[in-house]
């Protein structure tokens, strides 16, 4: 069967070095940092506003599922580290079953990470940049939720793929993020057939265990790619710096959200920014935003979560709910204004807690 059954990546990386002049400014928002601006996709989904209420808490962890993440500067620090692991000791400290498994584990060559084994994928390191980098002062590059913890869990060869006899890998990935207190995990990958039923079965596990998976709508126009399909996972479309859907963007009755997947920037191992296209980068602005919305309201659940996203998306595209952009354009500044208000609810006035005997 080989090759021509493969199953892949939901990306086209685009490569080209990027240049301070050729960075998109303003976007939907209209935002403009002092700085010099920051890029379209944070400006679009309203990140800087949100940054006004959090930038995300340390202890809310994204696993990034993906092709492994290098250990650049100011993307490094933003990683989990396993609280119960002694780096680099050849001994399983935590008995989790992973040896020195201190930033997540690479399924891929079963070792820690990028450090050993096979060269990894930029698709990984691109993805975790738009979760979670420090912002780049130079081109406005930079992650939705700068303050939390991303989780590296590499299921992907060096060529961005996998292989039928990897779903296993797959399904390892997502027990090992729930196992270890991830709250979003990120799958920014298309499949060629639907999932079998161990990775069902892992997506069932992270649901009832209130894990929030975001994935790719993938970039088959005609249709959301299977595994993004499956009611545990956040199907998540591409739209431009104009709020249109793109012709690859996979549309279906499944997308929920949208979000920027046009001309995003974001890190390539080497450290440059460049651009990216594709529903993959989408996702982990909505992966991001989740994260920024359980920092401040930690004990949500993965439905509270999801509905709070829904509600404040911003309608584009066809009015309405639509198959290429779902509810709309993920707001993170909304989102978060709409969970803390839901949070003083609850908590209810001020004066009444001071009446009750
Ligand atoms: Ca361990
Ligand atoms: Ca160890
Ligand atoms: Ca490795």
């Amino acid at each position: 069967m080989g090759r021509a059954f493969w199953v892949a990546i939901a990306s086209i990386l685009v490569l080209a070095p990027t240049f301070p002049g050729e960075v998109p400014v303003g976007g939907a928002a209209g935002y403009v940092c002092q700085s010099g601006g920051v890029r379209w996709g944070l400006a679009a989904i309203r990140a800087p506003q949100a940054w006004q209420i959090t930038r995300g808490c340390g202890e809310i962890v994204v696993a990034v599922i993906d092709s492994g993440i290098q250990r650049l500067p100011g993307l490094a620090d933003r990683l989990w580290r396993n609280p119960g692991e002694i780096p680099a000791n050849q001994l399983d400290d935590d008995g989790n079953g992973f040896v020195d498994d201190v930033h997540g584990w690479d399924f891929r060559d079963c070792d820690p990470g990028p450090e050993q084994g096979t060269p990894i994928h930029g698709h990984g390191t691109f993805v975790a940049g738009l979760v979670a980098a420090a912002l780049d002062a130079a081109t406005g590059a930079g992650g939705v939720a700068p303050e939390v913890r991303i989780m590296d869990l590499r299921v992907l060869d060096p060529r961005g793929y996998f292989y039928p006899q990897d779903w296993w890998l797959l399904a390892q990935a997502i027990d090992y993020a729930v196992a270890q207190g991830a709250r979003v995990i990120n799958l920014s990958l298309f499949t060629r057939v639907s999932p079998p039923s161990c990775v069902r079965q892992a997506l069932r596990r992270a649901a009832a265990a209130q894990v929030l998976v975001v994935g790719a709508a993938g970039n088959c126009r005609w249709e959301v790619t299977p595994l993004a399909r499956l009611p545990e996972v956040v199907a998540v479309g591409a739209v431009d710096p104009h709020g249109r859907a793109p012709r690859f963007s996979g549309r279906g009755q499944e997308v929920m959200l949208a979000a920027p997947g046009v001309e995003v920037l974001s890190f390539s191992p080497d450290g440059r920014v460049v651009r990216g296209c594709g529903t993959s980068f989408a996702a982990p602005h909505v992966a991001g935003t989740a994260a920024l919305i359980l920092s401040l309201c930690p004990q949500l659940d993965r439905e509270a979560l999801l509905e709070f996203l829904l509600a404040t998306a911003q309608d584009v595209a066809a009015p309405g709910w639509d198959p290429a952009t779902g509810a709309g354009l993920v707001d993170a500044s909304a989102g978060l204004s709409l969970a803390a208000s839901r949070a003083a609810t609850a908590a209810g006035p001020a004066e009444n807690r001071l009446l009750t005997p």
